[in-house]
């Protein structure tokens, strides 16, 4: 799994270009027992099966040996949910050591001795923690310096700031009787930050209120929502001729 994706796109060219390092230990290598067996039954009985700590314990130190002062992540659905925010921070240590349990999980006596941070990629159950692994290797790439190509800045990103991003358009003008915005065509490039910066605050509130929960907006941004406000209020007072209530929503 992970062979291919070295050689692939963002991660594989920061590897050609020696921004990043990556390399895969194969926790059977270090299997001590003739027939190098690295899962067993729990302990306690009950289905499935759990990975042995011996060879999870070579493969992590020899990780360790190579890269001392890495992190040790273990990949799990029990862990803190990842963010931009993790990924900034993993970008800034000095290396990962992801480990990729498979089975029902991994001993708890390697968490707890070898473990650093447990993270998950989401409320959801995977065969293993390999995809969450390059979940996080690719999200966390993009913002070593100098991986991601001058035209596309992380700065920019979703989540990056406090809202989604603002809606994208690209030729043609017009694709199946859909025309792009034409304030996009205005060359006015103030007009069009205030225009994206609107868009993106209106795609928050509309898809995903909880980034908005407790952050800390700008002028400008409270005087879209002022704007938008005095909208709302003129449309409720446009029904005068219905009675709808005082307008207590919107002082
Ligand atoms: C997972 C997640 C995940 C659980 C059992 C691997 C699997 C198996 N990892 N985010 N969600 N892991 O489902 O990180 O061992």
């Amino acid at each position: 799994m992970f062979q291919l994706f070295f050689q692939q796109g963002i991660i594989g060219r920061a590897v050609t270009k020696q921004q990043i390092d990556v390399s895969v230990f194969n926790i059977r290598d270090f299997a001590t027992d003739k027939h190098r067996v690295t899962d067993d039954r729990p302990y306690g009985g009950g289905s499935g099966m759990v990975m042995k700590p011996e060879p999870l314990a070579g493969a992590i130190r020899s990780a360790k040996s190579i890269s001392p002062d890495s992190k040790t992540v273990l990949l799990t659905p029990q862990g803190r949910t990842f963010d931009q925010a993790a990924a900034r921070s993993y970008a800034d240590c000095e290396g990962l050591i992801l480990v990729c349990g498979r089975y029902e999980g991994i001993d708890e006596r390697i968490d707890h001795r070898f473990v650093d941070d447990e993270v998950s990629i989401g409320d959801y159950v995977l065969m293993g923690g390999e995809l969450a692994a390059m979940v996080i290797m690719e999200s966390v790439a993009r913002l070593i310096p100098g991986v991601l190509g001058a035209e596309d800045s992380a700065e920019k990103d979703t989540f990056s700031g406090n809202f989604v991003e603002h809606a994208h358009y690209t030729r043609p003008y017009v694709f199946e009787g859909d025309a792009v915005p034409d304030i996009l065509l205005s060359g006015n490039h103030g007009k069009i930050d205030e225009w994206r910066l609107e868009m993106s605050l209106i795609r928050t509130f509309l898809k995903r209120p909880d980034l908005l929960k407790g952050k800390q907006l700008s002028i400008q941004e409270i005087d879209i929502l002022k704007k938008w406000c005095a909208d709302i209020k003129n449309i409720i007072k446009a029904q005068s001729s219905r009675d709808t209530g005082p307008l207590s929503g919107c002082q």
